[in-house]
């Protein structure tokens, strides 16, 4: 169990919650001196910086943008008096990629990973009807120990820079939202649900961690209100006659209602939206309810203008309501988790997430989109930094767990991306990771990871690890682009006539193809990038899909455009996108809508 509350922030009768969005302060630390000269009881030269958001995109200067190192965020929070006698906390939705937090100039926290929410608690540090100074020392260097894998490469005038072995801009900052939070002593830290479903009748599993034996008592409400089952205890069933499940894309959430009582008087309270709904693999179908699904969506990033990776409740909305247009049922969270409200939000639009831990370039190159179709191997499993990036990787796959396992569009776990797979030092890895992910997932959902190109039947030493086989394939655009896309067709049926013939009976499913596309370029006949190569790629992959009943489901690269780091290979970002960064179509998603508004839900399933 991990050391701090995971559940999301909320108001309740004995719980308080206060946004500390907006402007803090901000300062880069280049020579990494602000801890010995006291910059945690407060910033000499600081300049203004909204939170949530990626500091990078607001500079005007190269140096600023592309900094890597480490730099501050402060800000003040007034703590009122009537607080006094409950645990006062500053709680991150991330900070990226990793944190140090101070109380009034004390250290409370550190916190490794970019992409998690994390707890800083006040403790005696914290003072009362006034305000307190809040102090954060982020760093956003890549190393080979943690995850997203890359290097920090310092230039001959002594600027560090980054080197991700991943294809996005390596955005920093307070990128998700920060609160002030008051929660009892004695207080729920955690509740975990799952589902038995059967004829009429639901049996909602539960179990709450708290820290105090007082009782506790779990109610469920519908959604007008009604109150449809309790229970008393830590753990238990809540009986839930004639359920309204949760389908996709037609989502029904009860309430939940967990509370801790002393006599009379209820100690503490707390209240989470759940969807009833089971998820299973079953030969190669993708079962939700028992029903088979395929699905039809995206790769993801959390990525637009300005803000970088900043969340933004505008952009998520744009975003769903274009994914409803499109005729879309699902999402991966690539290539790391997404923002809790990303994962409400599918929650009750019915979308199904596959939520993706961001152990993403463990494969060591910087361009390894091109190197892995050329069969390049880095013998990455076998440095010696392996040991310490598998206990970095097993934590974050923890913390993702823990955050994610009461969403009901949570159907499956990515627990990596493109690894290195074609060498056999690769496989305990693989082991301990799928193990532990299943170990600890109450509802043992299907595990994946995403397969590079050169992850092929007849090379991959890992496939056998996953419960959904997922392929990113780029026949067409990284192997035989444009005029040789025939070629690219016959060597794309080859691969899947081999993986055929291994008879895996497991679902596939394709997390990534694409073709880089620019919004401005029109072109009959077509050429790469031009907006018609793009949707003939879409339709050769499509045949090539459609040929074959094991193929579960189709995930295009990418959603939108998004910023990569500067290249040859990339015209300031990757342009993949259905969208484009500003969220506005390409020929390409006419041409989905069409497509997937006419497959069924059940495409291709044996009912
Ligand atoms: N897959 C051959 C990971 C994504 C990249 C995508 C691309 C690669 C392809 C690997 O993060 O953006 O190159 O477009």
């Amino acid at each position: 169990m991990l050391e701090y509350s995971m559940l999301y922030p909320r108001e309740t009768v004995s719980r308080r919650c206060v946004s500390m969005d907006g402007l803090w302060k901000f300062q880069f630390d280049e020579t990494s001196q602000g801890v010995a000269n006291n910059w945690m009881n407060g910033l000499p030269n600081p300049i203004d910086m909204p939170v949530p958001a990626s500091f990078n995109d607001f500079f005007t200067d190269k140096e600023s943008r592309e900094y890597v190192g480490d730099f501050w965020y402060e800000t003040e929070v007034f703590v009122p008096a009537e607080w006094k006698g409950k645990e006062i906390a500053v709680r991150f939705g991330s900070a990226t990629h990793r944190a140090t937090v101070y109380i009034n100039g004390v250290q409370v926290m550190y916190h490794e990973g970019g992409f998690m929410p994390f707890v800083a608690v006040m403790g005696e540090h914290v003072r009362y009807n006034e305000k307190n100074r809040i102090s954060v020392l982020v760093n956003n260097e890549l190393t080979a120990t943690n995850i997203p894998v890359g290097e920090t490469k310092v230039l001959p005038n002594g600027k560090k820079m980054a080197k991700p072995y991943f294809d996005f801009f390596n955005y920093a900052g307070l990128q998700r939202s920060v609160n002030l939070i008051a929660t009892p002593i004695e207080n729920i830290k955690d509740y975990t649900v799952w589902f038995e479903l059967e004829e009429n009748k639901a049996k909602v599993n539960y179990t709450v961690d708290s820290n105090t034996n007082k009782e506790i008592c779990v109610a469920l409400y519908d959604e007008n209100g009604t109150q449809v089952a309790t229970s008393i205890g830590k753990e238990g069933v809540l009986i839930v006659e004639n359920p309204i499940l949760w389908k996709v894309r037609d989502a029904y959430l009860y309430k939940i209602v967990i509370e801790i009582f002393e006599g009379d008087t209820i100690i503490d309270r707390y209240y989470d939206e759940i969807g009833i709904r089971t998820v299973e693999v079953k030969g190669t179908e993708i079962l939700l309810n028992g029903s088979p699904v395929y699905l039809k969506g995206f790769g993801k990033h959390e990525d637009s203008d300005i803000i970088g990776r900043g969340f933004s409740y505008p952009v998520m909305k744009r975003d769903f309501e274009l994914m409803k247009w499109i005729g879309a049922n699902s999402f991966r969270t690539s290539h790391y988790p997404y923002s809790e409200e990303m994962y409400q939000m599918a929650d009750r639009e019915g979308f199904l997430i596959i939520d993706e831990v961001p152990a993403v370039g463990l494969f060591a190159s910087i361009m390894n989109f091109l190197e892995a179709s050329s069969g390049k191997q880095t013998a990455f499993f076998k440095r010696e930094t392996t040991p310490q990036l598998l206990k970095t990787h097993l934590r974050a796959i923890e913390e993702m767990i823990t955050r994610d396992k009461n969403h009901p569009c949570v159907i499956s776990w990515s627990l990596l991306n493109e690894p290195e797979t074609t060498d056999e030092s690769a496989v305990p890895y693989f082991e301990k990771v799928f193990e532990f992910a299943h170990e600890i997932d109450v509802q043992k959902r299907p595990r994946t990871f995403a397969l590079i190109m050169n992850s092929l039947p007849h090379t991959c030493k890992c496939y056998q690890f996953s419960d959904i086989i997922s392929l990113n394939r780029y026949y067409g655009w990284y192997l035989n682009g444009g005029y040789e896309i025939s070629e690219g067709e016959e060597k794309f049926r080859k691969e899947m006539d081999a993986w055929k013939e291994l008879n895996l009976n497991r679902p596939f499913i394709f997390t990534e193809y694409g073709a880089d596309t620019s919004a401005m370029e029109r072109k009959l006949p077509s050429v790469m990038w031009s907006q018609e190569y793009q949707v003939e790629y879409l339709e050769m992959n499509h045949n090539v899909f459609d040929s074959y009943e094991f193929v579960k489901g189709e995930q295009v690269w990418n959603f939108a455009d998004f910023q990569t780091t500067e290249g040859i290979l990339r015209m300031n970002g990757n342009k993949k996108g259905i969208f484009t960064r500003q969220r506005q179509p390409k020929e390409a998603a006419f041409y989905f809508k069409k497509r997937w508004e006419s497959l069924p839900e059940n495409y291709k399933s044996h009912e």
